[in-house]
């Protein structure tokens, strides 16, 4: 067996590109303490913050004052030497800095995700915490950053590793039967085992059909404004954005494409999309409109269903109304009296009835999301795991034979152990079947 070869030390700039008043720059592998003596011409102090100024070796110009920080491995963010280097935040300073770092042997620019990948490998963080870190750059609101904050703690991490650990003592039991037929496994442990292992299975369909909320929570909700031409649909838009985003006009059929919109409802993302009015025609590019508003609407989480008091009520396509539909009956100020049934009265233009679908809209919204309290499903990658493993949980509890039940639950715990990114499943079952037989 050969070593595998050192690991470059990676370096980047960590903190976002442009002008600001303080930019950072993070390095991250064995050269780290020998870049330090070089360009900043010392070795800090473990974990402090030290003011130094920032060197060229080769030259020997001053590139900067500021601050080094050094973080002896393995107490660091990678579980390698880290250092930072907090300087002003000029381009010139950053495009000095990372020239210089990237002229040093063994040192090269860290690629996306470099450094919390390292974390993992390192053991530092499990692939839900890797995850969250990312899930905590991109937050844009305040749930999705509780959500983010709270998988980061790694409360979803350990809520798979504990049902996995569960798996594994019952397997671990199983196993025990298997390995001494002699002995026989008493029918009661047996019903003990197919009881846990039901109760878990409950558990982990409960999770699975959470609605999605966490999903939603960290990709936003979509809503869909949809209606007749006229109605004011994209005059909401811009009035909810607060920027004028959408061309309005007189003209009914003004919208042609989908235009969409981030907003921050209470805490809550939603991604809003303005779509062409809904009419027959003769137009090609309008009735491709029309194609794309209508996908759009059903495809969305929420649709605000829009039409105008002016005109003649049709009935609301049912396709578009039901319980994912608020129903909005805009340009009220131009006809006071028209009849309502249940729909919420709106002028986009006065205001009137803003604060009413906003606070629905939120509470809608709120109902869809998570908020970020309770560990819930934040990726399509952990569904399909948790689905895979709900799958060999239901075969265990058809199987007979010891053997394929064993197996059954191997592939279950497998599956969860793929989400955390422990897949040592083996290395476990050893210490717990060991366990388990000096025990007896
Ligand atoms: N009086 C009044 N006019 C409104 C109101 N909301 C929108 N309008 C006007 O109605 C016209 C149509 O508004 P748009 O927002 O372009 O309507 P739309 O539903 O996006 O129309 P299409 O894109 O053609 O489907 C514009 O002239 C708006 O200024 C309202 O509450 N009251
Ligand atoms: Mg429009």
């Amino acid at each position: 067996m050969t070593d595998a070869p050192t690991p470059a030390t990676i370096f980047a700039l960590a903190s976002a590109p442009g002008r600001a008043g303080i930019a950072v720059l993070r390095l991250s592998g064995s050269r780290v303490h020998r870049t330090l003596l070089v360009v900043v011409g010392l070795s800090p102090v473990a974990r402090r913050a030290t003011r130094v100024r920032f060197r060229d070796p080769d030259s020997g110009d001053i590139i900067d004052d500021g601050v080094a920080i050094y973080f002896p491995a393995p107490h660091s963010y990678t579980g390698e030497d880290v250092a930072e280097f907090h300087v002003h935040g000029s381009r010139a300073v950053i495009a000095a800095l990372l020239e210089i770092l990237g002229r040093r042997e063994g040192l090269r620019l860290a690629e996306p995700g470099e450094f919390t990948r390292r974390a993992f490998e390192n053991g530092k963080l499990d692939l839900t915490e890797a995850e969250a870190v990312a899930d905590l750059v991109d937050a844009e609101t305040a749930a999705q950053r509780r959500q983010a904050l709270r998988q980061l703690d790694g409360a979803l991490g350990a809520l798979y590793e504990d049902w996995r650990a569960r798996l594994m003592r019952a397997l671990a039991r199983i196993e025990a039967e298997i390995d001494f037929p002699e002995e026989g496994l008493p029918p009661d442990l047996w019903a003990g085992i197919r009881g846990d292992v039901a109760a878990l299975a409950a558990e982990i369909a409960a999770h699975l059909a959470d609605g999605r909320r966490g999903e939603r929570l960290r990709d936003g909700v979509s809503v869909a404004i949809i209606g007749p031409p006229n109605a004011g649909k994209s005059s909401l838009l811009n009035a909810l954005a607060r920027r004028d985003i959408a061309i309005t006009s007189a003209i009914a059929g003004t919208t042609r494409d989908v235009i969409e919109a981030r907003l921050d409802l209470g805490g809550y993302p939603v991604l809003l999309a303005d779509t062409a009015g809904l009419r027959q025609s003769a137009d090609e590019i309008e009735q491709e409109g029309v194609r794309r508003a209508l996908a759009r609407a059903e495809a969305a989480d929420l649709r605000l269903v829009m039409v105008d008091a002016t005109q003649p009520r049709d009935t609301v396509d049912p396709r578009l109304a039901g319980d994912n539909a608020i129903v909005v009956l805009n340009k009220i100020d131009l006809a006071p009296a028209a009849a309502t049934d249940g729909a919420l009265r709106l002028s986009v233009t006065t205001g009137e009835g803003m604060e009413a679908l906003l606070a629905r809209l939120t509470e809608e919204v709120a109902r869809r999301a998570g908020d970020g309290s309770a560990p819930l499903i934040t990726r399509a990658r952990h569904r399909e795991a948790l689905t895979l493993c709900a799958r060999s949980l239901t075969r265990f509890a058809d199987a007979t034979l010891p053997e394929l039940a064993a197996e059954d639950l191997r592939q279950a715990a497998r599956a969860l152990g793929r989400i955390t990114g422990r897949v040592d499943v083996e290395d476990m079952l050893d210490i717990v079947f060991h366990d388990f037989c000096v025990g007896k």
